[in-house]
């Protein structure tokens, strides 16, 4: 398996056509999405664009159904929630289809929606994620960050270094670590694996988090690593489901 990463969507070149996607937003929504399918949300149908969304939701009987996103950190006007993962709790997802926008995430979603296996990780999914791709075998994996608005992101590195380094571990022969980007993103992970909140806590997009107030119990679960079973695997295109 080669496995790439891509610091953000527009980095993947027009002509590399993975069999398998791994879509990381590390701050926050796909820690949001993965504890959101983790506690019973039926599916999370993800959106580029507001108009869409609004539209799918209306048009959208099957289930209950929740408007949960944000722009730069806020939660957007008539929505039912933000995009934090620790208010995605049973009570409030359970048996609901979650219709989502977020300014980076569902965004790189969008552009890799495309191919054929497309998963998202975090932190909390990560070991998940790794035994999901070493069962699949896909012969080349992109991992693709989301970063913030274009721009490279300290925390999406983060995790896709954590990937890496422990889908190499799980098969030194087969798996190659097939770019520098990737190289460097598992020197950053061993910098930082003692201490993942210190490093989200350091990111610009941290510090953004930080400025808006009140996210502490979203640094402590979006740096929590290895504790979801639930692979958010995409089953239509822009829809997630636990797998
Ligand atoms: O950019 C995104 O997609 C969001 O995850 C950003 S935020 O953490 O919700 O502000």
């Amino acid at each position: 398996m080669q496995v790439l990463y891509f610091h953000v969507p527009a980095e993947m070149p027009a002509d590399c056509q993975p069999e398998g996607a791994v879509v990381i937003d590390v701050l926050r929504a796909t820690t949001t999405i993965a504890w959101a399918l983790h506690n019973g949300a039926e599916a999370v149908e993800a959106f580029a664009d507001l108009q869409h969304l609004n539209a799918a939701a209306e048009a959208w009987t099957a289930s209950p159904r929740l408007l949960l996103g944000e722009r730069g950190g806020q939660m957007l006007a008539g929505f039912d929630l933000g995009n934090s993962p620790v208010a995605v709790v049973p009570e409030t997802v359970g048996g609901k289809r979650l219709f989502m926008s977020t300014t980076n995430g569902t965004r790189a979603l969008d552009r890799v929606r495309d191919v054929p296996l497309l998963l998202t990780a975090a932190l909390p999914n990560r070991e998940a994620v790794a035994q999901r791709l070493q069962s699949k075998q896909p012969e080349t994996v992109a991992i693709v960050g989301s970063g913030w608005e274009g721009a490279y992101s300290l925390e999406d590195s983060l995790a896709a270094g954590a990937l890496g380094a422990r889908l190499k571990d799980l098969d030194p022969e087969g798996v190659v670590i097939a770019n520098d980007e990737l190289t460097a993103a598992i020197a950053l992970w061993d910098q930082w694996k003692e201490n993942p909140e210190g490093c989200l806590r350091a990111a610009s997009h941290g510090q953004r988090l930080i400025r808006l107030g009140d996210h502490d119990a979203d640094f402590r679960c979006c740096a929590g690593l290895d504790q979801l079973s639930v692979v958010p695997t995409q089953v239509e295109p822009g829809v997630l489901k636990a797998a």
